[in-house]
């Protein structure tokens, strides 16, 4: 039984001609990868993961942080792109000009198959001198420490000081051409397609934002209600990987539909 309003959306979708695509943590859920609002396991549990990511954290125990993002790079690494980043990927092939804009730092909207997301908040394949800024090598596949793990960050190759995961943490911008960008997309959109974010964190919440306030329809895809409900069109309660699928099954019919 899909959500109510399934129908609704898959003819909004049908008729988009500019179609934005921004996603959350939810987006990835089904593929194995926690949300910020589960519970951490092992050495973190008594901590929340919205207070592991801040510069604060890294200074006051950098083998803390580096250890949970290297084990989260791991778990990316194995797990796999799921039915909802496949649609997405769908959709895009479908609707004449579309943009993914992710707030995650895992690679599956890419290993879907979506050419170019922007990431808002950086990525986890993208490591740099916490001093310089200069990029530094990705540790390789199977290098990455178990659950629970504290890891030493490896040295700058120019400075010697720290490597730093490549994410954005809070209190700190966003990339500028990368935001820039995403509202861009948001101005110019007919639809706007939120997945799987809880839309409180700023400033990448506004961009559905943006759309609304531009006209263009927003349709929500998550089991739980956001603020974001405030501005939606249509509020799909349910998994992305089982709704984003049945979204392109009715917009585009069932042999558009991802494996
Ligand atoms: C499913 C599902 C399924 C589950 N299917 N759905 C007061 C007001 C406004 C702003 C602020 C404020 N106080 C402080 C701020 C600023 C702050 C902020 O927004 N804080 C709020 C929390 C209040 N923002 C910042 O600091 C930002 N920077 C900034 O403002 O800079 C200013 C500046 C300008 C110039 C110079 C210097 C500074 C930066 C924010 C960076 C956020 N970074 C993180 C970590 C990234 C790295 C990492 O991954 O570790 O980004 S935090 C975390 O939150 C991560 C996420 O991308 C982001 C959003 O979370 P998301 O994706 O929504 O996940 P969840 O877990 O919250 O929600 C999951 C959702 O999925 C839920 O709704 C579920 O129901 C749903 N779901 N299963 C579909 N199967
Ligand atoms: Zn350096």
């Amino acid at each position: 039984m899909e959500p109510s309003g399934t129908a609704e959306a898959a003819t909004l979708l049908a008729q988009a001609r500019r179609l934005v695509v921004f996603t959350g943590a939810g987006m990835s859920a089904e593929s194995g990868v926690p949300t910020f609002r589960d519970a951490l396991t092992g050495l973190w549990e008594q901590f929340d993961p919205r207070a592991l990511a801040t510069p604060e954290a890294f200074r006051a125990d950098p083998a803390l942080v580096w250890g949970w993002y290297e084990w989260r790079r791991g778990a990316v690494r194995r797990a796999e792109p799921n039915p909802g980043h496949r649609a997405v990927a769908v959709m895009a092939a479908r609707v004449p000009e579309t943009v993914v804009v992710t707030q995650n730092v895992d690679d599956l909207h890419e290993r879907a198959g979506s050419a170019a997301p922007i990431h808002l908040h950086g990525s986890l394949f993208a490591p740099r001198c916490s001093a310089c800024a200069e990029p530094a090598p990705v540790p390789g596949a199977g290098e990455e420490p178990g659950e629970g793990r504290r890891l030493t960050p490896p040295r700058c190759g120019r400075c010697e000081a720290p490597v730093r995961p490549g994410v954005v943490w809070f209190g700190e911008a966003l990339p500028e051409q990368a935001f820039e960008a995403a509202v861009e997309a948001a101005y110019r959109c007919d639809v706007l397609l939120t997945v799987g974010t809880s839309g409180l964190v700023y400033p990448a919440a506004e961009i559905p934002q943006v759309a609304a306030r531009r006209g263009g329809t927003v349709i929500q895809v998550n089991p739980e209600e956001t603020p974001l409900d405030a501005v939606c069109a249509v509020n799909l309660h349910g998994r992305a990987a089982r709704v984003l699928p049945a979204l392109v099954r009715g917009a585009w019919g069932d042999a558009a539909a991802p494996a």
